[in-house]
């Protein structure tokens, strides 16, 4: 009985030792879980911009040349519900480009699965645009979204680097439909180099706001605070720089601390030159650059 004991002692340790490094095994392994590298050897060509509209909340996303040909705009985020669809628009830098869009729907850090190509241009394009379904049933969560475009092949990879590559990294956003709504046509008329009037209009969905607030900053962060609140729908900012980019977010009060999500910044207020004919004594004309 002796043996017994001591044997099913021995096993009981056994395994446990062995939960105990299976345990070790999946936390670190999920730990280093990431999505594959992308990214390219030449800097010739790359994404422009890339935009949605018809989510809750859209992405209006205007880059350049990311370094090695990734830029990850994980913070930027499209949000929809499950079984609805959200439309998307890319421009590139020159030439044309084959285009693939890829969302990890089963969250498993490949963009393998069946249905997770969820566009493909299927030949060279300067700019494209489509709608994405996402799946009824999809969970309430974040998943990552991937754009991908290359200059010399119609069919880019989502991993690896290839020549003249330039892929992106967004984060579609599944969750059930607010009852805020964010306002829309946020647009912005510089006044002076000192000064913009920026207007928007009420949501056309959800419940009536009560007021807005609206924050103006040099920088391209979501705000966390409260902002300034006004019924209007409109506001003349002065006092500005002169050639510097500002950023305004506005969003929808709906009362009862339901807010709307802010309303991604579509205003830069930089320099815009004309050209101005400068007539002076005599005969002498001189063409003169003049921000406003
Ligand atoms: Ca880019
Ligand atoms: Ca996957």
């Amino acid at each position: 009985m002796r043996n017994i004991y001591a044997n099913t002692n021995y096993n009981f340790k056994n395994q446990t030792l062995n939960l105990f490094f299976l345990l070790v095994f999946f936390t670190l392994n999920s730990s280093f879980a990431q999505y594959c590298s992308v990214g390219t050897t030449s800097s010739s060509y790359w994404i422009d911009s890339f935009t949605t509209t018809g989510g809750f909340t859209n992405i209006n996303n205007t880059s350049t040349y990311s370094t090695s040909g990734y830029g990850d705009f994980t913070a930027l985020s499209v949000n929809q519900t499950a079984g609805s669809t959200f439309n998307f628009n890319i421009t590139t830098s020159s030439g044309t480009h084959g285009i693939n869009i890829w969302i990890d729907w089963n969250q498993d850090f490949d963009f393998n699965d069946t249905g997770e190509d969820v566009y493909s241009s299927g030949s060279y394009v300067s700019s494209t645009s489509g709608t994405i379904s996402i799946p009824g049933g999809t969970s309430n969560d974040s998943y990552r979204m991937r754009v991908v475009a290359n200059w010399s092949n119609t069919d880019p990879s989502a991993c690896g680097s290839t020549t003249y590559t330039e892929a992106e990294d967004y984060t579609l956003v599944v969750s059930a439909a607010p009852t805020c709504f964010a306002p829309e046509n946020l647009t912005a008329n510089i006044t002076s180099n000192t000064s913009a009037d920026v207007t928007w209009s009420a949501p056309s969905s959800g419940t009536t706001p009560v007021d807005y607030e609206y924050i103006i900053s040099t920088t391209n962060t979501t705000p966390t605070g409260a902002g300034t609140a006004t019924t209007l729908t409109s506001n003349s900012f002065t006092g500005l720089t002169p050639d510097t980019t500002y950023h305004v977010f506005v969003r929808s009060n709906c009362g009862g601390s339901d807010y709307s999500n802010w309303l991604q910044p579509l205003f830069l207020l930089g320099i815009a030159h004309i050209t101005r004919l400068i007539l002076l004594t005599g005969l002498m004309i001189f063409i003169q650059q003049v921000e406003i």
